[in-house]
C-alpha cells in the first residue's frame, strides 16, 4: 500500500465564550483535518488542534510522504523526525508543539487507512479492545453568555437542557452547578471536571463544594486551575478540599512547584501541563511531581507513544487519565480506541465534546449514553467524515478571522488591557 495523496483542511468550530487562565475562547476554535488517500482509494483521517504554525508544519511534512508505506511507521516517524524543528509547550493551558500534534495527524490517519484496509477497528491494531464502553467525564467552565460562532448562534430562547446551559452564563458556583446538572443529563457522565483558574482561587473553592453539595459523595470530582496558582495557595485550597477532589490537576506551575503542592496534601496530583513528553519523564520520577498523567495522543505523538506513555504508568506506579481541548469526533474516535486499547487507563477521560456538540464533521456523529462512547464495530477508527459538513466548516475558517488560537486577546477584547500572568493568585 502507497500514500497517494494527503490533503490538509483547516477548520473553525464554533465555540462558547469559555474561561480559563489564559483568558477567553474565541467564537470559534481552531482544527486541522488531514485526510491520508492511499493508491487503491483509501482514506484515512486524523484531526489536530489548528493553527498556521501546525499547517505550514502540515504541509511541509505531507509532500515528503507521499509514495510512503503508511504501515511503515518507523519510516514515517524517520521522515518526521528528519524534518521536526525544535519548539516548546509555552506557559498557556494548552500544548503549542506543532511538530508532536503533526506525528500524531500523520499517524492517527495511517492507523485509520491501515484498519480500514484490513478491515479491524484501530482498537485491535493497537492491541485490541480491553473494554468496550469508554467513559468520559462532564467538563465544566466559568463562561460568559453565548454559544460561540458570529453568525446565527444568538441567544435561543426557547432552547432548554443542555442547549439553553450551553448559552448560558456561568460566573459563579450557582452558574457551575446549574452548567453540571445539564451536562450530566444530557449526556450521564459519572464525574465532573471543573476548568479553574479563571477566578479567585475561594471562588473555584466553593464551586468544587457546591457541586459535592449538589451531587453527593459518588460523583468524583476534578479541578483544573492550569497552573496559575502560588504554591501557598494551592495548598490553602488543597487543604479545605482534602477528601474532595478525585485529584487536582495541575494547581501550579513546573515540576518542581507541583511536587511541593504533593508532599503538602493527600489529594493526588495530575498533570497535561508539567509531564508533556518522554524528555519530561526522568525529572518526574526524580521530582515525583504527579501522581496522574493526563495522556494525549495529539501531543505526545500518536497511539504508539501514549502506549507507552501507558507503560511509563505501568511501571512507575502513576495513575493514568486522558486530557483534551476543543475537538471535533475524529479525535473523539481516535480518544475513544486508543483509551478502548490502553488497559490502565483507570479514570474517566476529558472531552470538550459536548462545547462543540451539533457541529461535528461526521455523518453520523458518536453519541455519548450514561457518559460513554461505545466502541464503534466499523473498521479503523469507525467513523465517515461528511465532505460537506468538512467544506462548511471550512468555510468558516476562512471567514472567521483567526489563525492561531489566542485566548488573551479574545479577554482584552471584553477588559481591555487584561494580561496572561503565567502565576497570578
Ligand atoms: O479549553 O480552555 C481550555 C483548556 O484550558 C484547555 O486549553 C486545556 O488544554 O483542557 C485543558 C487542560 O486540561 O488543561
Ligand atoms: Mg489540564
Amino acid at each position: 500500500m502507497r500514500i497517494r495523496d494527503i490533503h490538509i483542511t483547516p477548520v473553525a468550530v464554533p465555540d462558547p465564550p469559555l474561561l480559563n487562565a489564559a483568558g477567553l475562547h474565541a467564537p470559534y476554535a481552531l482544527r486541522l483535518i488531514v485526510e491520508i488517500v492511499s493508491a487503491d482509494g483509501i482514506a484515512g483521517w486524523g484531526e489536530i488542534p489548528g493553527g498556521e504554525s501546525a499547517r505550514a508544519a502540515l504541509e511541509h511534512t505531507a509532500e515528503r510522504l507521499i509514495g510512503c508505506d503508511p504501515w511503515q511507521l518507523n519510516t514515517i516517524d524517520a521522515v518526521l523526525s528528519a524534518l521536526a524543528q525544535p519548539d516548546e509547550r509555552g506557559a498557556n493551558p494548552w500544548d503549542q508543539r506543532a511538530w508532536v500534534h503533526v506525528k500524531s495527524a500523520i499517524e492517527v490517519a495511517c492507523y485509520d487507512l491501515i484498519g480500514k484496509a484490513v478491515e479491524r477497528p484501530v482498537a485491535d491494531l493497537l492491541g485490541g479492545a480491553v473494554r468496550e464502553r469508554v467513559p468520559f467525564a462532564a467538563y465544566l467552565f466559568f463562561k460568559h453568555a453565548g454559544a460561540g460562532g458570529v453568525h446565527g448562534f444568538g441567544r435561543d430562547d426557547s432552547a432548554s437542557g443542555w442547549a439553553a446551559a450551553r448559552q448560558a452564563p456561568a460566573l459563579d458556583p450557582a452558574g457551575i452547578v446549574a452548567q453540571a446538572k445539564a451536562m450530566v443529563a444530557q449526556y450521564g457522565f459519572k464525574s465532573i471536571k471543573l476548568k479553574g483558574g479563571a477566578f479567585e482561587p475561594q471562588v473555584e473553592v466553593a464551586s468544587i463544594l457546591a457541586l459535592r453539595e449538589a451531587f453527593g459523595n459518588d460523583m468524583p470530582l476534578r479541578l483544573d486551575p492550569n497552573a496559575i496558582w502560588r504554591v501557598d495557595t494551592a495548598i490553602a485550597a488543597g487543604k479545605q478540599l482534602a477528601g474532595v477532589l478525585e485529584y487536582y490537576e495541575d494547581p501550579v506551575r513546573g515540576q518542581e512547584n507541583m511536587a511541593i503542592v504533593a508532599r503538602a496534601l493527600d489529594t493526588p496530583l495530575a498533570t497535561n501541563m508539567c509531564t508533556t513528553s518522554f524528555a519530561d519523564l526522568p525529572g518526574s520520577l526524580r521530582q515525583q511531581s504527579e501522581a496522574i498523567i493526563l495522556s494525549d495522543h495529539h501531543f505526545w505523538g500518536g497511539f504508539r507513544a501514549s502506549l507507552q506513555l501507558a507503560r511509563f504508568c505501568a511501571v512507575f506506579g502513576r495513575g493514568l487519565s486522558m486530557h483534551s481541548n476543543s475537538h471535533l469526533g475524529i479525535s473523539l474516535a481516535a480518544m475513544t480506541q486508543l483509551a478502548a486499547a490502553t488497559p490502565n487507563l483507570n479514570f474517566d477521560c476529558d472531552t470538550h465534546y459536548p462545547w462543540q456538540d451539533g457541529h461535528d464533521l461526521l455523518t453520523q456523529p458518536l453519541a455519548f449514553e450514561e457518559g460513554a462512547i461505545a466502541l464503534p464495530a466499523a473498521p479503523g477508527l469507525g467513523i465517515e467524515v461528511d465532505r460537506e459538513k468538512l467544506a462548511q466548516l471550512h468555510q468558516k475558517y476562512l471567514h472567521c478571522g483567526l489563525s492561531e488560537r489566542d485566548d488573551e486577546s479574545e479577554m482584552q477584547k471584553i477588559q481591555p488591557g487584561w494580561r496572561f500572568q503565567p502565576t497570578r493568585w
